[in-house]
Formats: structure tokens, sequence, C-alpha cells
């Protein structure tokens, strides 16, 4: 049986408020305030707990050695290792060590695009590492993430992980965020959403900025092997953009024969639905909240869109959202008029992430999905699934390693680097992923 999987990844120890995504109105709202990577990870348990609870397999990805001294090393700071950091925070006001010290690979539906087995011409799990080529700060986490995912689903006869697509503003890929993979009876699609194009004309956002490309997402369906018959591609509503919504998966998200957004998630949003209603015909239901009824700001402050939908045994829903959703008026009504009406979702559990949603992630940003069948997932490599023992380890090697405060200016102290390189080296071993991490290659730092 194909069920989704959720690949979550973990907040690591530099986990910071930077300000270091232009568009993402979240973290620059909050930037330069101090950060606690302790409760961000612990958070972030606690969510991977409910989806569990709600018997989804749920899995947990590493974080990333932050600050990221092999990059500051390219960019030609030298020395040992604390001398590269401390050349890093004298330059540019600090900004440099910012951008190589960001926790950012915790939001893992921008890890990869994936397409499942029963999709794909070889009957293959297809997966292709996102380029992340928008935001520097983002770049950083693709070696690592290909690492890890390869490690993971090493497999050959039930996996293949494709590289990032090659790094330029032509491919800016961002992953999953920007996928939806809807399926009925009657047929599948897959919606590829862009924001921009180099090669078509195409309405752009005026204030912020667009990441994904109509090319990349050309290319991920040919990668995929998925062709007219299953794939789509709907562009970002601008406006949506310029609110804040840089990630689709900030005003729309789907899965099987449901779909919810919100009317400025895509340009010519009925032609979409339309479209899509004649790809998969009467069985798929379309929850579409109007601006008069979510006002778009609201829409975007308080994540409704990025809440995470889960399956459960027999096919009924539940939708895990940000408890923002819950203090808002006119979001907690459109899901008290979801619940009630006759839509596939039973009910909303409330889930606390401040941490992440402070950096403009939600808990649908914090997952990568990845729909497998039982024997695909028994082929997954490590032990990343979590059971009650795992949970149990996690908790105490956070608790053991995270600091529970964050400056900015922390992240110029080298023992937090040194600390997290021991924290990463143990939580490896726990998760018996091997070395995926550059230092475990050539040794920690004596
Ligand atoms: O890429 N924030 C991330 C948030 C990603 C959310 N993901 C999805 N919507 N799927 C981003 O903008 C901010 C880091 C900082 O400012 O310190 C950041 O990278």
């Amino acid at each position: 049986m194909l069920r989704i999987a959720c690949f979550d990844g973990l907040p690591g120890p530099t986990h910071s408020h930077a300000g270091l995504s232009p568009g993402n109105v979240a973290a620059s709202t909050h930037a330069g305030q101090a950060g606690n990577p302790k409760a961000a990870a612990l958070e972030s348990l606690a969510k991977m707990r409910v989806i569990r609870g709600l018997g989804v397999p749920q899995a947990v990805l590493p974080p990333q050695p932050r600050p990221d001294v092999g990059t500051l090393r390219r960019l030609g700071f030298s020395g040992s290792d604390p001398e590269v950091i401390a050349g890093a925070a004298r330059t540019a006001g600090g900004r440099t060590l910012r951008l190589a010290s960001s926790a950012s690979a915790m939001w893992t539906a921008n890890a990869a695009t994936v397409a499942p087995s029963c999709d794909t011409p070889d009957g293959r799990v297809h997966l292709t590492v996102a380029n992340l080529a928008s935001n520097f700060h983002r770049s950083l986490e693709v070696p690592t993430t290909f690492a890890v995912l390869r490690a993971l689903f090493a497999d050959p006869d039930h996996f293949v992980v494709h590289p990032p697509l090659p790094a330029s503003e032509l491919w800016s890929d961002e992953g999953a965020a920007n996928h939806i993979r809807l399926s009925t009876a009657r047929g599948v699609a897959h919606l590829f959403c862009w924001g921009k194009s180099h090669h078509e004309a195409a309405p752009s956002p005026a204030r912020h900025p667009a990441r994904q490309t109509l090319e990349a997402s050309r290319a991920l369906a040919r990668l995929h092997g998925l062709g007219e018959d299953t794939a789509v591609f709907p562009q970002q509503d601008p406006l949506g953009i310029d609110a804040g919504a840089f990630h689709t998966d900030v005003l729309a998200f789907g899965h099987e024969r449901f779909l919810m957004l919100h009317e400025r998630a895509f340009v010519e949003v009925e032609k979409v639905i339309d479209d899509l209603r004649a790809r998969l015909g009467g069985e798929l239901v379309v929850a579409l909240a109007r601006d008069a009824e979510v006002p778009l700001p609201e829409a975007v402050a308080t994540y409704l869109f990025n809440s995470e939908l889960c399956v459960l045994a027999g096919g009924r829903m539940v939708l895990v959202a940000p408890r923002q959703a819950e203090r808002c008026e006119s979001t907690r009504r459109f899901l008290d008029r979801l619940v009630a009406e006759p839509t596939p979702v039973d009910r909303v559990e409330w889930v606390d992430l401040e941490a992440s949603m402070k950096n403009g992630g939600g808990p649908a940003c914090l997952r990568l999905p990845v729909p497998l069948t039982d024997a695909e997932r028994t082929a997954v490599r490590g032990r990343v699934f979590l059971d009650d023992a795992l949970e149990r380890e996690l908790g105490a090697w956070v608790e053991k390693h995270y600091r529970d405060h964050l400056s900015l200016d922390d992240l110029a102290d080298p023992a937090l680097h040194a600390e997290g390189l021991v924290a990463l080296d143990e939580l490896t071993a726990l998760l018996k992923l091997g070395s995926v991490y550059d230092f475990q290659k050539s040794g920690l730092p004596g």
C-alpha cells in the first residue's frame, strides 16, 4: 500500500533568526531576535510525535554542520576553524557568518521533489535534490542533503536520487514546497508550481522575489518521467508572492482527492481548478478560501495552508495546523467550515511551532513527504523511522547538546561550532547513517 512517509528536518544547534530570506515576511520580521535552538528542536520532535500518533510513518533527517566552515574557506577565510569563523564574523558586519550559520536545512519540504514508484516509467521512486539557488544560505544545504538522501535511498531496486539541477537562476528549484500530487480513481495530477520564467512571458511580483522557475519545474517533470497526461504547471500568483507566499505551500496544499488553497495561490485559479476537475473527475474535493473569507495577510501570517495533511487508516484525513491559525478568527472559521462540510477532513490538531514559524516555516515546511509502498519503506537504510526508543534518544540528545539561548553574536563563538560537530557525529551514529558529513571524512578537528 502506498503511504506518505514524512521525513522531518531537525532544527540544528545554530537555529537563529537572522532575516536571511528576502520575501519571507516572518523571517524578516523576526530578524535579530535571539533564538532558542533547544526549544526549536524539542518543538519539532513534539510535532513528529503528533504525526506518528496519527499512524503516519515518521522519519527524521539530521541537521547540517554550521557554521559551514568548508564554504567559508572557499570564500578565502583561512587558518584554523576558529580563525576562519573569526574572519567571517569580522566581514560584512557579521552577515557572511550569519549566512554560513543558518540551520535552514530543517525545512525539508525544500530538500527534494519526489515522484512515487506507481507514477514513474521505471517503477522506482524518483527524488531530485533541490538546488535552492535563489538564496545563498539555502544553497549551502545541497551537498549534504544529497549525501543524506543517497545514504537513505541507496537501494537501486527501489530508488533513484537525482543530483540537483544546475545551480543557476534559470533552474532555481525549491523542492517539494512547489509540488502537489493529487490522485483519484480517474487519474493522477502532479502540480509543478513556479513563480517566474526565463523563457516565457509571465506576470511577476513587484515587491518580493519569486524563487521557483517554470524551466526548473519542467526539468523535474522530465527527470521523473511525468508527461503531459499527469504534469501540470500552474503559476504562483504574484500577488500571493508579494504578500509573503514565497513557496506554493504557503497558500496551497493537497493530497489524493483533496486540494485546499487560497484564491491567491495561483494565477487564474479557477482555470487551474477546472483543469484538475477535468483530469480527476468529481471525486476531487476542492476547499477554496476566497480573500473575503480569509484575507491574504492572515492566510500568510497563520500559515493555515501549510498545515500537514495526514491520511488515517481507512482514508479519512486529519489536518495538523499551526496554533496561529486557531488564534485568528478568519482561519479558525474556515477550518470549522471545512470540518463541518462533506470534505475528507475529519478534524484539526493544533501544533505549537513558534521557533520555526518565526523564520517562515510551518508544519508542512518541516517535512519532506515521500510516498512509499511497504517494501520501499523497508528498503530505506539507516535508523530514521521514529519509534518510542528513537524518540526518547533524540530528546535526550537534544537536551544534552543544544543551547537554550543563541544571539546572533553567539554565532562567532568557536565553541558553538565545535559543540555542533560533536553532537552531529553522535547523531549519525544514533541514526546509523554512516559518514554523511565532510568533517567525518576528514576527522573532527583536534
Ligand atoms: O527558505 N527560512 C526559510 C523558510 C522555508 C519555509 N519552507 C517552506 N515554505 N516550505 C526560507 O525562506 C530564514 C532563515 C533566517 O532568516 O535566519 C529561512 O531561510
